[in-house]
């Protein structure tokens, strides 16, 4: 059965994001809720991919741990058997793939930290030679590795629509100078101590969005979800080699499988066949494992 916001009828449904939802719970809480929904080519796909949720929750979680000296989360509580009562009769739809968090009054635009060229930094850089701002140097490719990490950040769009790739002028003018230096310095920290910790394991993090928020008392927090594949590119480091798209640490057996079968990319996409499903869902686990040094079955047996 998939993961619906339906299922959880007797909950305050605040937003879905593609492949998650969002509750009140009370009134300075809320529950994050990851599914094992999966896009490709910015569809949603009609297959599921089993684990999927509580793999993204399983790193959101660990990230969280190793970043708390540089910056606080919104995160209260991931165990299920601690959540507040009126959770209680969605406890096993909830186990591994969800954070119960601090309601926060959210940052107005997305933090986007960048390590290597691609997506809308390369489609703007070919327009301009920069991206948010900063000039780079030229010949970069699709790919190529940035002379230095860059803070890009951008709107939050609506559901569906692409988040704007904005300046640092314009980032300041939203949320006010203080708070954009703030926020450009915590994101350029977390990025560096993520993408060396990354890299360590074979894995380069060419870019990720971090999204912030104030708390009640006014102490600024880390929210969402942090450094998965869903916020955030990873490469497998052995394959890297700019002047092209790189394969995708977790989504590539899927790409290419629909590209072979001829696929549109206009809505539905086609389902995925059981090959597909299983090596997908390998991919995942590999990464949390990979990165956490923690076996994805020890991780749901304490959720
Ligand atoms: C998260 C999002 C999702 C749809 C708002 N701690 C928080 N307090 C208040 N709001 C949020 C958070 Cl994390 C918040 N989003 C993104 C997540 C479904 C939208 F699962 N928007």
């Amino acid at each position: 059965m998939p993961l619906t916001h339906e299922e959880f009828a007797g909950l305050t449904h605040l937003g879905s994001g593609k492949v998650r939802e969002l509750f009140a719970v009370g009134d300075d809480a809320v529950l994050l809720v990851a599914s094992d929904r999966i896009s490709a080519f910015d569809v949603v796909l009609p297959t599921e991919i089993p684990d999927k949720g509580a793999v993204l929750t399983g790193l959101s979680l660990w990230w969280f741990d190793q970043l708390s000296d540089l910056v606080p989360s919104h995160v209260i509580s991931s165990s299920v058997d601690e959540y507040p009562a009126e959770l209680a009769p969605y406890a096993e739809q909830l186990r591994g793939r969800s954070m119960l968090c601090r309601r926060l009054d959210m940052v107005l635009i997305e933090c986007v930290a960048r390590g290597y060229l691609t997506g809308s930094g390369l489609k703007d850089y070919r327009r301009t030679g920069a991206v948010s701002g900063h000039p780079l140097p030229a010949g970069l490719e699709d790919g190529s590795k940035l002379p230095a990490t860059i803070y890009t950040p951008s709107t939050k769009a609506p559901i569906g629509e692409h988040d704007e790739n904005i300046s640092r002028d314009d980032a300041a003018d939203r949320v006010g100078g203080e708070l954009a230096a703030e926020l450009e310095h915590l994101t350029l920290q977390i990025f560096g101590r993520a993408s060396d910790l990354a890299a360590e394991r074979g894995i380069l993090l060419a870019d990720t969005k971090f999204e912030f928020g104030h708390d009640k008392d006014g102490v600024l927090r880390l929210a969402d979800e942090v450094l998965t594949p869903d916020s955030s590119r990873f490469w497998p480091a052995d394959t890297w080699v700019p002047g092209g798209a790189q394969p995708s640490f977790d989504k590539q057996f899927i790409r290419d499988y629909l590209v072979s079968t001829g696929w549109d990319r206009n809505p539905p996409a086609p389902e995925l066949p059981d090959d597909i499903i299983e090596s997908t869902r390998a991919r995942y686990v590999e990464a949390y494992e990979r990165l956490t040094g923690i076996s994805f079955k020890d991780y749901l047996s304490t959720a």
